[in-house]
């Protein structure tokens, strides 16, 4: 008999969801990066050990929406919590807690499921500073069970893995046992391009981008070309995504192809260009083609 749930990870932006997702997951699934609110969809990834199967839903931090995609981020938080059968809060150990994890802890609260703590980022912390916050923690009063770890080192992640799967219903698998993620391969490809842009930009513009990939060709088993489109919102951020000389762009290219070609495992050949598309964060239709739902 298998055993088989989703769980679904709630926190701030930054605390490092997306980050534990792929430690659990042992691979690439959801982009990283120190700007908050840098994932926008709702990833699943797929960890299967033995005979169970954990699937993690990856949510976009919590905020109050400011737009029509921070409103749909926060919508998704909802529904996402109402198909789940555990909650995983993660803190950020280093910031301690504060208004805003008591507000998602109030959530959780709320929703009636199962909610188990992990304070993360704790190897940024001394022994003395993680007893500290896990006392903290302690005083949410969300859940019966605490674990401090760190999603970058691997601390502690084992353990928390164990008791998530204590959880998981008696059930069919809901994913091939070699799945690793619920997206198509092609929204990985664009999130990659976009992880390379939000880490060489500030301010506004890292909220500014969105990635489409328009074609994926492998020409060969050892070359694949990729032509991919980069979204911003005004021309002046268009200047500053290509840079004097086009230094910038070209910058934004040799990182995404890397990875690209980790992901693919041959070859990439990377064609980028950017386009102003004003307004899109706030245009329904466009976020739904998206797939930002
Ligand atoms: N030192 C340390 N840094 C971490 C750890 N986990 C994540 N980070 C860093 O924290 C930053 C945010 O990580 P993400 O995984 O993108 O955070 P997130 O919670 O998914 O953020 P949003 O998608 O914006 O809500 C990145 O710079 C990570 O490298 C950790 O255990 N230790
Ligand atoms: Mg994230």
């Amino acid at each position: 008999m298998s055993n088989a749930g989703f769980v679904v990870l709630a926190g701030r932006p930054n605390v490092g969801k997306s980050t534990l997702i792929n430690a659990i997951v042992g691979g690439k699934v959801a982009i990283v990066s120190d700007r908050p609110q840098t994932t926008r969809r709702a990833i699943r990834g797929v960890c299967t050990n033995g005979e169970v199967q954990l699937v993690l839903v990856d949510l976009p931090g919590v905020q109050r929406p400011r737009d029509a995609l921070t409103e749909r981020m926060a919508r998704r938080v909802q529904a996402e919590l109402a198909g789940s059968d555990a909650a995983l809060l993660v803190l950020n150990g280093e910031q301690g807690v504060g208004p805003g994890d008591r507000f998602i802890a109030q959530a959780l609260r709320d929703s009636r499921l199962p909610v188990v703590l992990a304070v993360n980022k704790i190897d940024r912390l001394s022994p003395a500073d993680t007893v500290a916050v896990l006392a903290q923690a302690n005083e949410l009063d969300v859940a019966q069970e605490i674990f401090p770890i760190s999603a970058r080192t691997g601390q502690g992640v084992a353990t928390l893995v164990a008791h998530l799967e204590s959880l998981m219903p008696d059930g069919p698998f809901l994913f091939g046992i070699e799945e690793r993620s619920d997206q198509p391969h092609e929204v990985l490809l664009a999130e990659l391009i976009r992880e390379a842009v939000i880490k060489r930009t500030f301010h506004e513009v890292p909220h500014a981008v969105e990635v489409v990939i328009e074609e994926v060709d492998s020409e060969s088993e050892q070359l694949t070309r990729v032509r991919a489109l980069i979204w911003v919102e005004t021309p002046s951020q268009k200047g500053i995504l290509i840079g004097a000389h086009g230094a910038m762009i070209k910058a934004i290219g040799i990182a995404a192809r890397k990875e690209l070609e980790r992901e693919l495992g041959c070859r990439v050949h990377l064609e980028l260009s950017v386009r102003v598309r004003r307004g899109w964060r706030a245009d329904e239709g466009l976020l739904d083609r998206l797939g930002i739902t």
